[in-house]
């Protein structure tokens, strides 16, 4: 016999500020980066690119963040593409490349109050001196960190206010201390340190390492489940979740970041949640596809999808700043769920309310344990100096998984309280705000175009002089790093061209391929000619490829299949099945040299592929039974210098 019990539950919950205050409140941020997550962001047109970083940035707007994270880059994979550096070699020092640098300057025009975190997660092969590994050498780890400080200073007016260690890998305590030394150094005293990136293990290391102690401000961990552990609360430190979310940001993705960012609080002391990702703008089939709070990875098309993740951000970041207070008297609702409750000690205060069930708020990581949430009634007592609280603004949304129509952040009648108390009668998967701030908005634009597939016919010629930022429009980096470059002495059509500038394994976070690679275009596409010209720059040992269903890119691309046309320094040419090269499908004389162009092409279609060198038929009929789909790319042989130019795709 089964029974089906129903509680309906009815509490009264205090919220009073009389027996002191809870912990400082550092803000909700997202994280651009860890890797190329933002990379197709950039080459949205005006109005549709404003709107996006207004919908992420702008206050009393949308997610109207108070934190933004980004990597520092550092020409290695890292989940879903590479990010340059800004010295990709010993004696090289750019402050110009990437996206990350405009990124953080679009996000404080908006919001100048906005907190700035720099972290790496790979580092150039120098700084490793030889090694997979950056601990090695603590002085020159440390210096290349606090130039990207200081660059962000000098050349973009940045102020970077905290920087991690190594992403999701191990800390060295040695090197903390050395990084610490050398921002104090050069008068960057005032950036914090968090660590490490990871796990909380690094608590325990503080506890018993006094000088460690003093050198980090805050302890991040990642994907903390809302829990932390004894030895973290006892440093006293600052607790942050400073990687979390990464789930597919549908209505589950909406309700798993409602619940984290009132529990990391209520279960875990954490006061600050960094949203891994900001954005999704990278390809969807790329790994964790449309992980971000909100979606634009169409800027051919200009259509991007303002995701429930936003809205529930706007619950907490509208009503509330770093600097706010938490309310000691925070807790899980009788009836399953959650509030939280700040205030500016001014007198404004702001609660925020989750009824999330366990279904609809799982996460992607850690698993989410059995717990049950059921409609109730809750009455909430203003005491201390929120009694006289007269008013509240309420701020409503509903996920209403049953009619798939959800209801956000949508703004309600304001509450009249009496005797500074308010009763609700809270469903399941609902999230509430109830401030006294009269300040916040549903921003709204008009509907961007609709959704297209990637161009069919798609050329660039690189002819850019002052390109505005160093990567092309659309091509992922999924190993090296491809850039604008001008040939200052080539008189001729050459002059302007791409080029792939990595010239040694970096020292990784994943594992790049052992070839570079940069993918674009349609996943879906099948049959298609991909043309391009190409110059090598290693004599000899030189080569470079064009490819077209290409079928996996992120931490996976060294198993990347599809057909791969390669013509090499040695005078020979190949085509394989994969981007390692192994199966080979053909091979033959090509006469290809380095420092000469050569035009390559690639037909597939069906079964079938063949391939020209300088508009001549070089080899054809090759069998491709797999991949099936994928995108067009190009690349080298190795971690070497080459050039390619009027890259053209047309597809069936
Ligand atoms: C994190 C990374 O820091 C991000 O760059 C991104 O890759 C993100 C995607 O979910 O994940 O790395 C993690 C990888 C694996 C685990 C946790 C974090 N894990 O298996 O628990
Ligand atoms: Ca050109």
């Amino acid at each position: 016999l089964a029974l089906s019990v129903h509680f309906s539950s009815s509490q009264t919950y205090v919220l009073d500020d009389k027996g002191g205050l809870g912990r400082l409140f550092d803000g909700i941020g997202g994280l651009s980066g860890g890797g190329a997550t933002s990379r197709l962001l950039v080459n949205y047109a005006e109005p549709y690119r404003s709107q996006i970083l207004d919908y992420l940035f702008k206050p009393n707007f949308g997610a109207s963040l108070h934190i933004l994270k980004v990597e520092i880059g550092g020409d290695a994979q890292t989940t879903d593409g590479t990010e340059p550096s800004h010295m990709h070699y010993e004696n090289d020092e750019n402050y110009f490349r990437g996206y990350e640098w405009w990124l953080m300057k679009e996000a404080k025009k908006r919001n100048p109050n906005i907190t700035l975190i720099g972290l790496p997660w790979a580092f150039p092969a120098w700084v490793g001196r030889g090694k997979n590994w950056p601990y090695d050498y603590p002085d020159i780890t440390a210096s290349y960190v606090v130039n990207w400080i200081l660059g962000a200073k000098q050349y973009h007016n940045l102020d970077i206010q905290y920087v991690g260690i190594w992403n999701e890998r191990k800390y060295d305590i040695k090197y903390i201390k050395v990084l610490r030394n050398m921002l104090d150094k050069v008068g960057l005293s005032g950036v914090g340190i968090i660590a490490a990136d990871g796990d909380w293990s690094i608590a325990n290391s503080m506890i018993s390492d006094h000088a460690l102690n003093d050198c980090v401000e805050v302890i991040g961990a990642h994907y903390p489940g809302t829990t932390t552990v004894a030895d973290a609360l006892k440093t006293q430190k600052k607790l942050w979740s400073s990687e979390d979310y990464s789930t597919f940001n549908d209505e589950v993705g909406g309700g798993c970041w409602a619940r984290i960012l009132n529990q990391n609080y209520v279960n875990g002391n954490m006061t600050a949640t960094i949203s891994w990702n900001l954005v999704a703008s990278y390809y969807e089939e790329l790994p964790f596809g449309r992980e971000g709070l909100m979606t634009a990875k169409e800027p051919w098309s200009g259509n991007y999808v303002v995701e429930s993740p936003i809205w529930i951000t706007a619950h907490t970041t509208q009503f509330t700043q770093p600097g706010w207070t938490y309310l000691r008297t925070v807790g899980h609702l009788a009836g399953g769920g959650s509030y939280v409750a700040l205030t500016d000690g001014k007198g404004n205060l702001t609660v925020v309310i989750e009824t999330m069930t366990h279904d609809h708020s799982v996460c992607i990581r850690p698993p989410l344990p059995p717990f049950h949430v059921t409609s109730q009634n809750a009455t909430f007592q203003l005491n201390g100096s929120f009694a006289s609280i007269k008013e509240l603004q309420v701020w409503r949304s509903q996920f209403n998984f049953k009619t798939k129509t959800p209801s956000l952040f949508e703004k309600l009648k304001p509450l009249k309280l009496i005797d500074g108390s308010f009763t609700l009668n809270l469903s399941e998967d609902e999230v509430y705000t109830f401030t006294t701030m009269t300040t916040g908005q549903k921003g709204v634009y008009p509907d961007p175009p609709a959704p297209a597939g990637f161009p069919k016919a798609y050329k660039d010629d690189f002819n850019v002089r002052n390109p505005p930022f160093s990567e092309a429009p659309h091509f992922a980096d999924q190993t090296g790093v491809f850039e604008y470059y001008i040939n200052l002495t080539d008189p001729g059509p050459h002059t302007f061209t791409l080029r792939q500038v990595v010239t040694e394994r970096p020292v990784t976070w994943v594992a790049d391929a052992d070839q570079t690679i940069s993918v674009i275009g349609d996943y879906q596409w099948q049959n298609l000619t991909v043309t391009c010209d190409v110059f090598m720059e290693s004599v000899d040992s030189g080569g470079v490829f064009i490819a077209a269903r290409v079928n996996k890119g992120g931490e996976s691309v060294r198993s990347a299949n599809g057909v791969f046309f390669w013509v090499f320094a040695d005078g020979t040419y190949k085509v394989t099945n994969d981007l390692a090269g192994q199966t080979v499908l053909a091979e033959g004389l090509s006469g290809t040299r380095a420092y000469g162009w050569n035009t390559l092409s690639l037909t597939v279609n069906g079964q079938l592929a063949s391939g020209q060198l300088n508009g001549y038929p070089l080899w054809k009929n090759a069998v491709v039974l797999n991949p099936k789909n994928g995108w067009a790319a190009i690349g080298t042989r190795s971690f070497e210098l080459a050039q390619f130019d009027n890259f053209a795709v047309v597809a069936d």
